[in-house]
């Protein structure tokens, strides 16, 4: 079988593959090995640009070469924190009051992914098929055709596309559907992000669809639906291991018997995480016989810090905590402890199965493997219940969870107050029904299915006249 080439914007430690972090990189790690490969990107520093210009640095694992570079300032700011962090991110999630587009910015994400697919080149062997990751790179393969690279190049995009009314506020989006039309697959989280690429190709683009046969641009390429998924019984190992750790215990003992409800997401405006502190607030304003009685954890570790729009939604967090903290709190009773670091996997999916509910409440998410890493760490025998936004990718394939609008302050509230109060017989049957679309989707079939139709597809075939 031909070798796997895997390009994202950053590159999973060895040490991150072999379990403890993310099961993503664990997933794409795994189909590595199988065919041995290179895994391409950023190392994540920013370094001098004599430095940046003497990569790639490689590390061997096994069959495995993890290949990394270095980014100049200018690149990082350009590239990085500029067009990708603060025009592409917020307007493919919705947020185009939050965007900010700047012309050099869109020159430098230009120039960076010309950059790196030229330092990918030379790592490059005809055979490869190569699988390209998320909004950083939409003109990776773009660069790579221009070099006359030929090989069968994948993209998967992990965030919503957006519908043609929003992405048109991107000045330069046609050029960017151009890109994605480069590629030989491209692939979404959900039926409604490659209905809105197929939208923009016909009503924008002049292209044509049929099935999943996408003409534009005097290219032909293939889309598909590919749901991201986790690895449940890994999950749930971890969770049953870390139950009877020190850690665990003594938060179960701080609880003294109060209810959990459990919040963990990255510190992004598009987590909805201020409209879920005032839900809580707003339910524990209604419901003043659980005041005392239960706890909203929320974790989330500030990413980005050096966007402005991060800067801020950290601010307003602190202030709305503190604001409800100070309404409801008793000598012995904090109502919301938000605590802003990272965790070992084996806690939080431990902390997980303590709870009573997962509270996964984003304005706009890809996926949200939050959701699901929720459903597979629960006690089959006493299962908490899964509190989830519509807005979610998840919501397409949980129909066990409780949906909520997380824009609806008092249906969120209500939404908690059945969850906390659901039967036991109730909650059994709605874990099930989520644990059988967990199984269906999981990470491993999200991967095989991609690289079988990547894999399946016919070499690029020449630009047509
Ligand atoms: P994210 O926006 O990062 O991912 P999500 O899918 O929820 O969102 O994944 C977050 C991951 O980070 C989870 O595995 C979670 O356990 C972990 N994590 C979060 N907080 C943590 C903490 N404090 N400590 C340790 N780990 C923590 C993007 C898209 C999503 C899409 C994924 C995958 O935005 O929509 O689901 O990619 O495609």
């Amino acid at each position: 079988m031909s070798r796997l080439v895997v390009v994202s914007n950053r590159v999973a430690t060895p040490t991150e593959t072999k379990g403890s972090a993310g099961g993503l990189a664990v997933g794409v790690f795994g189909a590595l090995k199988e065919t041995g490969g290179v895994w391409f990107g950023w190392s994540g520093d920013v370094v001098t640009e004599t430095v940046a210009n003497q990569g790639p640095k490689l590390e061997q694992d096994g069959a495995v070469t993890f290949a990394t570079v270095g980014l100049p300032k200018k690149d990082y700011d350009q590239y990085y924190r500029g067009f990708s962090n603060a025009e592409l991110w917020p307007v493919f999630h919705y947020r185009n009051d939050l965007a900010i587009y700047d012309r050099d910015e869109y020159a430098g994400y230009r120039r960076v992914n010309s950059w790196l697919a030229h330092k990918l080149i030379k790592l490059l062997e005809p055979d490869d098929i190569i699988w390209v990751h998320d909004y950083h790179l939409i003109p990776f393969a773009e660069a790579l055709r221009s070099a006359g690279v030929t090989n069968r190049i994948g993209f998967f995009l992990h965030i919503p596309f957006p519908s043609p009314q929003i992405l048109l506020n991107i000045p330069p989006h046609e050029e960017l559907v151009r890109s994605l039309c480069c590629y030989n697959v491209v692939g979404f989280q959900t039926e409604g992000d490659e209905f809105a690429f197929h939208d923009y190709i016909r009503r924008h683009a002049h292209g044509t669809v049929s099935g999943s046969r996408v003409e534009a641009f005097g290219r032909s390429l293939q889309t598909g639906v590919y749901h991201i998924g986790v690895f449940p019984d890994e999950i749930a190992e971890q969770a049953e291991r870390g139950e009877a750790r020190q850690d665990v215990m003594d938060l179960k003992q701080s609880l003294e018997g109060r209810k959990l409800i459990m919040s963990v997401d990255r510190l992004d405006y598009s987590k909805g995480l201020v409209e879920r502190f005032r839900a809580f607030e707003h339910f524990l304003e209604k419901s003043p016989e659980w005041r005392g009685n239960v706890t909203l954890v929320q974790i989330a570790p500030p990413t980005r810090s050096d966007v402005e729009t991060y800067q801020q939604i950290r601010q307003n967090l602190e202030y709305e905590a503190g604001r409800i903290n100070g309404r409801y709190s008793g000598l012995d009773y904090t109502p919301i402890r938000y605590l802003n670091q990272r965790y070992d996997r084996w806690k939080l999916m431990s902390l997980f199965r303590e709870s009573q509910v997962g509270l996964v409440t984003p304005l706009r998410d890809g996926m949200n493997l939050v959701a699901k890493e929720y459903v597979a760490a629960q006690n089959p025998d006493d299962p908490g219940v899964l509190v989830l936004s519509q807005f979610a990718g998840a919501a397409g394939e949980m129909s066990g969870a409780v949906m909520v609008n997380p824009h609806d302050i008092v249906g969120t509230s209500d939404a908690l107050a059945r969850a906390l109060a659901m039967p036991l017989a109730e909650r059994k049957e709605r874990y099930k029904t989520n644990m059988a679309a967990l199984r269906k989707y999981d990470l491993g079939a999200w991967r095989d299915r991609f690289l079988t139709d990547l894999r399946g597809t016919k070499l690029r075939q020449a630009k047509k006249k």
